[in-house]
């Protein structure tokens, strides 16, 4: 059965990739699985229907037969589960390619998101400059770990896993930073990501919804 996966009608960055709903599409395009796209306007996304699939009115969704999934990690994991290419067979490499996994949503991404938080929402509070570079610097902290556990290697652990799938669609919302750039191999590790060939599959089929109304992958 064609999944079906929910995206922006019209992402607030025109097709850069930066929405998650990249996440499942480029897994999906790593173990070469075709999709259908439902697009969806932020009104919709806030209705009962779309909240009965995404309890907090967000996209993605995943729905395949009679399973609906949310969060990003969960269905990334899903895809890499049932399909090859995207978990290691051997049961410790698979575990810990999934701890990445949890490590790119609930240690890297967090201080990338407070600092979105900092610039979009919190720009016009009369401590936010103050604030700034303390977030800047959470996030460097975290980069100089990353960074260490990467080393001169071209994954995070071995072959090319989910873990790594997740955890270059996180750094990528940070390159307009610049701060990316001030670890070069992190910067080279994004580089790789973004050089697969599901990878450019995935981001042709998201830009396209901007370009010619395409939706489906
Ligand atoms: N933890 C959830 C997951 O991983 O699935 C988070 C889902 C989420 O944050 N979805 C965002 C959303 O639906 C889209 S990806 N936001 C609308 C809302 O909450 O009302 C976040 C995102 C949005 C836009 C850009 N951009 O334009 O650059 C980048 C990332």
């Amino acid at each position: 059965m064609t999944p079906t996966i929910t995206a922006f009608e019209s992402s607030p960055d025109r097709g850069q990739g930066l929405a998650r709903d990249m996440r499942v599409r480029w897994a999906l395009e790593e173990v070469g699985r075709p999709y259908d796209v439902r697009l969806v306007s932020f009104k919709e996304m806030k209705q009962p229907a779309h909240r009965a699939l995404q309890p907090f009115g967000q996209i993605p969704t995943y729905e395949e037969g009679g399973l609906g999934l949310f969060e990003t990690g969960a269905i990334v994991l899903h895809i890499a589960e049932r399909h090859a290419g995207l978990l290691p067979n051997d049961p410790d490499a698979r575990a810990r390619a999934i701890a990445w996994m949890f490590c790119s949503v609930g240690t890297v991404e967090q201080p990338i998101i407070d600092l979105e938080i900092a610039k979009l929402a919190e720009n016009k509070k009369s401590w936010s400059e103050q604030r700034l570079p303390l977030v800047k610097d959470r996030i460097r902290a975290r980069l100089r770990d990353l960074s260490a556990c990467l080393g001169d290697a071209d994954w995070l652990d071995g072959a090319f896993s989910a873990g790594d799938l997740m955890m270059v669609h996180v750094l990528l919302r940070l390159r307009p930073s610049g701060i990316l750039d001030e670890f070069p191999n992190l910067a080279a590790y994004v580089a790789r990501g973004e050089a697969r060939p599901a990878y450019k599959c995935a981001f042709a089929a998201q830009l396209a919804v901007f370009t010619d109304g395409q939706a489906a992958g």
